[in-house]
């Protein structure tokens, strides 16, 4: 038999069948020596087949098939290992929020070069604009709006709460297998509830002191909506450590880099203090935000992306 993992807890891996029926199944041990560097040989969205003797017993799943893609974090920027969050995706939004608990910057650069990195298409969704007002938290808004929007990324502002623009994300989510990832706190789990009422996922209160979330969301998991719709909703992540790459690798996941580098004077340009550089004159004139180059410059050379100064 053959079907989608859309929970797995370890050993203990939930897998859906086309005909929409769970069943709970085993890994076979030989696939925990699989794919040495991840923690999870097998994780949600992948494709998978296994045995089962009779309805009642666990299947016991003796292939993954191959990934049409993926996306993988290290738990920090100096470990080894990694986890790989989900499988066989259509597309990652990332859940950010100006208020409570505030999203960097550097954060969001992290996650939006690892979702170029594998080729999977990203967008923002800014998360509790009913808490936005007048205040800080609203230029902060703003200020990203103008920076994603113009690298050209779908940026959605809503609110789990009041249900503001829950129709609009709707339509981005109709017909596609999306993962949503985001800091603890900034309420994943509470839009896909105000996206499909009948779901009740468990959201969780900030703590007083921080205001940070407390990892109410333990492990990742696929929700079926109506009309072939998935959701990923997947555990806060503390910091989004990115897996081994080459300098020269970089500038390719910034697409406003991207688009302009073949015009650098040099192929192999790293656009830092190479002359003739048309990353670099695009900074000068505007056409690249400074604070995408400092987060360039941050990753090129492996170094943690501070709060970028934004005011
Ligand atoms: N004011 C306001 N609060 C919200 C909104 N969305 C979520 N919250 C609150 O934010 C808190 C965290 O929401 P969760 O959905 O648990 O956040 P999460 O991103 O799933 O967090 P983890 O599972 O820990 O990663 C809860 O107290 C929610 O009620 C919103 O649009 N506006
Ligand atoms: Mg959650
Ligand atoms: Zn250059």
């Amino acid at each position: 038999m053959e079907g989608i993992v859309i929970k797995t807890t370890g050993s203990q891996v939930l897998v859906r069948t086309s005909d929409g029926t769970r069943v709970d199944c085993r890994l076979k041990g030989q696939f925990k020596i699989h794919g040495k560097k991840a923690t999870n040989p097998v994780a949600v969205g992948d494709r998978v087949s296994f045995l089962q003797n009779t309805v009642s017993d666990p299947g016991l799943i003796n292939e993954i098939h191959p990934r049409h893609n993926y996306i993988i974090r290290k738990a920090t920027r100096m470990s080894k290992v990694y986890h790989v969050i989900a499988a066989n995706l259509d597309q990652a939004f990332l859940i950010v929020t100006a208020a409570f608990p505030r999203t960097p910057q550097g954060f969001i650069d992290r996650f939006l070069t690892t979702s170029e990195a594998y080729h999977i298409p990203a967008g923002l969704v800014f998360n509790k604009t009913d808490l936005y007002g007048e205040t800080k938290a609203a230029a902060y808004y703003h200020y990203l709006l103008g920076v994603y929007t113009g690298v050209g990324y779908p940026c959605i502002p809503v609110s789990a709460l009041t249900g503001d623009s829950i129709p609009l994300l709707k339509e981005h989510l109709d017909g596609k297998v999306t993962l949503f990832s985001g800091p603890s706190g900034v309420g994943k789990s509470a839009l896909i509830n105000a996206i499909f009422p009948g779901i009740s996922l468990k959201t969780g209160e900030l703590s007083a002191y921080h205001q940070k979330g407390k990892h109410t969301t333990t492990f990742a998991e696929m929700i079926e909506l109506p009309g072939d719709t998935f959701i990923i909703d997947t555990p806060g992540i503390r910091e989004f450590g990115l897996t081994d790459f080459r300098k020269e690798e970089v500038a390719e996941r910034f697409p406003e880099f991207r688009e302009l580098q073949h015009r650098c004077r040099f192929h192999n340009c790293l656009h830092l203090q190479e002359p003739a550089c048309a990353v670099k004159e695009a900074l000068q004139e505007g056409k690249i935000h400074p604070s995408r180059y400092r987060s360039y410059l941050a990753i090129v050379n492996d170094e943690d992306l501070e709060e970028n100064d934004w005011e």
